[in-house]
């Protein structure tokens, strides 16, 4: 188990022992321990291979909570966990999600209300019996309800980094299972889509295999929905469906072009197929009932007379008229990527001090780095002014003695202002070598206002990289109302990069975004903003993104060498 998932399931404890009303300190010691976990450099299995004791020497850490790390980490199963869920109402828990409940209030409203649904909660905010309880007024009801709505909107997807999270130990298992040949993901997994609805996972197996066994009775598997030869279906304890496929090699191509999808894209394969007489299916491709190809899935292309196309493109959007003509993209990849232009340190709201972001970007290889803490105005995040950036400059320049590379380029996310002015004075920005701007405050404008607000900030001379540019959160918040085809003008006509976010709750730009930037010749920089070292790995859900929206790596200002990166940085 990562020491993440390790951390996300303390923090779950923690709030279902708030949520029913726990000893406070007991709670606290769950939340520290999450907190410290997340923030481990080691995977906690390395570190207890080397030092046995190493868990109850960090603070706030006890012999009982290491013993129970310790167990999560080898089992990936906390008993406790599972004893509070049962105990708990289910729609006490899913209210967590929600913005505006705690387990504080998920608590008060079960006991005062006694509310036990969504749907119940959803009468009481429409009711305005919610706002009669202490601590919630009608702006914290409404709020819910907005939430409420939001949760329906995303109709049970699953951002593709948690879904990834939660389906990778059944891979893992699959792959050990005897019988299997080949284990792969498709579906919209494999094309990268930002959110999946389910996860589709194909193998190629020998007579006899375990496969299907091993899938039924994952530990993971809260419910078994369809059990047969060919095809099994299960619910994860985190709510994800996974569907398995089973197939014999000979079809396994021809599956896993058919389970990768798009259905749109398969459609306009088969009606391809069609044109020269062939049958082309998820058990292979055939002329008349003569099986003339399906093994694997360059022949399934080959028999449409096209060349392969990569998942990332088939979606209908014009891939297949592009493979014809001999014109699909050669699309970036991760290894391209020679610098990360937005990660926080301590010097706001970051994990970690600047030589460890510092250290893991060298050993990530990278030839430069941004590093971009926040101004004043974004409070929360410990935003600083002059002094903070000067100061921070000064380490700078001793910590690049140390290192050759990366480059170390000074910068700073500079809050966008509601006016559009930005959040830090003139002299401060000419000492810095990059700078990126973002909104962070007052999202409800109109789309007039917002996109006047974000154009006049582009067009400060300064401003290099506007950073992710809608502010959306996957599934928590929507983006906020902006004119993105006038964004993408100005940033053309000023020479202002636009950034892909690669957190997975942002991808901000989304794929369709990329494209539209990169056909106005608009170059792009993919950035994790990260905050803790072990956040620098998001790079690749950015470049996924990227792909998606065709971009090569000259779409991508940060595949270029220092230099190159610079001349193409506004004068
Ligand atoms: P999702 O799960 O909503 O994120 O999206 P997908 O693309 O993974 O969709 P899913 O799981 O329903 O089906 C997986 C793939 O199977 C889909 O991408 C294409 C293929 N497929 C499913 N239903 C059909 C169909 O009715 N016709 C064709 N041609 N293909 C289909
Ligand atoms: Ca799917
Ligand atoms: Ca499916
Ligand atoms: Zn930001």
């Amino acid at each position: 188990m990562e020491n993440i998932e390790i951390a996300r399931t303390l923090d779950e404890v923690a709030d279902l022992l708030e949520i029913r009303g726990a000893n406070p300190f007991r709670v606290r010691a769950y939340r520290t321990a999450a907190r410290t976990v997340g923030a481990l450099e080691r995977p906690v299995p390395d570190l207890l291979a080397s030092d046995p004791g190493a868990l109850e020497a960090l603070p706030g850490i006890g012999a009982d909570l290491a013993g129970k790390i310790t167990d999560l980490a080898k089992t990936g199963r906390l008993p406790l966990l599972g004893q509070l869920t049962r105990k708990t109402p289910e729609s006490l828990v899913a209210m967590l999600r929600l913005p505006g409940v705690g387990p504080k209030r998920a608590r008060l409203i079960y006991e005062k209300l006694g509310v036990r649904t969504l749907a119940g909660l959803e009468r009481a905010a429409r009711a305005g019996t919610l706002s009669t309880l202490p601590g919630i007024g009608p702006t914290i009801e409404q709020t819910i309800l907005k939430g409420l709505q939001q949760d329906q909107a995303r109709g049970g997807r699953f951002p593709l980094a948690e879904a990834e999270a939660y389906v990778h130990p059944l891979v893992e298992a699959l792959r050990a299972a005897p019988g299997v040949r080949q284990v792969e993901i498709a579906g919209s997994m494999r094309r990268r889509s930002e959110t999946v609805g389910d996860v589709d996972i194909l193998v190629a197996v020998s007579r006899g295999s375990e496969a299907a066994d091993r899938f039924v009775h994952f530990a993971d598997v809260e419910e078994v929905m369809a059990e047969g030869p060919t095809r099994c279906a299960v619910r994860l304890r985190s709510g994800l469906q996974v569907d398995l496929r089973l197939v014999p090699q000979a079809s396994y191509g021809a599956a896993l072009h058919y389970f990768t999808g798009s259905k749109a894209h398969n459609i306009a394969i088969r009606r391809r197929g069609v044109r020269r007489k062939l049958k082309v299916n998820e058990y292979g491709v055939f002329r008349g009932s003569r099986r003339i190809g399906g093994r694997s899935e360059a022949e399934v292309f080959r028999a449409v007379g096209l060349p392969y196309i990569p998942p990332e493109l088939r979606e209908d959007r014009g891939e297949i008229e592009a493979a014809e003509r001999g014109a699909l993209p050669r699309l970036v990849e991760l290894t391209d990527i020679r610098g990360d232009l937005q990660m926080h340190t301590v010097y706001s709201d970051g994990r970690q001090a600047l030589p460890d972001m510092v250290r893991a970007c060298a050993e990530r290889g990278y030839e430069y780095i941004a590093i971009t803490d926040h101004t004043q105005a974004v409070r929360v995040a410990g935003g600083m002014g002059r002094a903070g950036f000067r100061k921070q400059a000064r380490e700078i320049e001793r910590v690049q003695k140390a290192h050759a590379t990366p480059v170390i380029l000074k910068s700073a996310e500079v809050d966008i202002l509601e006016d559009g002015a930005l959040d830090l004075d003139e002299e401060t920005m000419a000492e810095l070598d990059l700078v990126v701007v973002s909104v962070h405050s007052k999202f409800n404008l109109t789309k007039a206002q917002m996109t006047r607000r974000i154009v006049t900030a582009l067009k400060h001379p300064r401003v290099h990289v506007l950073g992710h540019p809608t502010g959306r959160l996957l599934g928590r918040r929507e983006p906020y109302p902006v004119d993105m085809a006038e964004i993408v003008k100005v940033a053309r006509d000023y020479g202002v990069l636009l950034e892909v976010n690669a957190q997975p709750e942002r991808l901000d730009l989304s794929d369709l975004h990329i494209a539209m930037a990169r056909e106005a010749g608009v170059k792009l920089v993919i950035s994790t903003d990260a905050h803790r070292t072990d956040e620098l790995r998001w790079m690749a859900y950015g470049v996924d993104q990227a792909r998606r929206g065709w971009c090569t790596a000259s779409d991508i200002a940060n595949t270029r060498d220092l230099a190159g990166f610079r001349a193409l940085l506004r004068k």
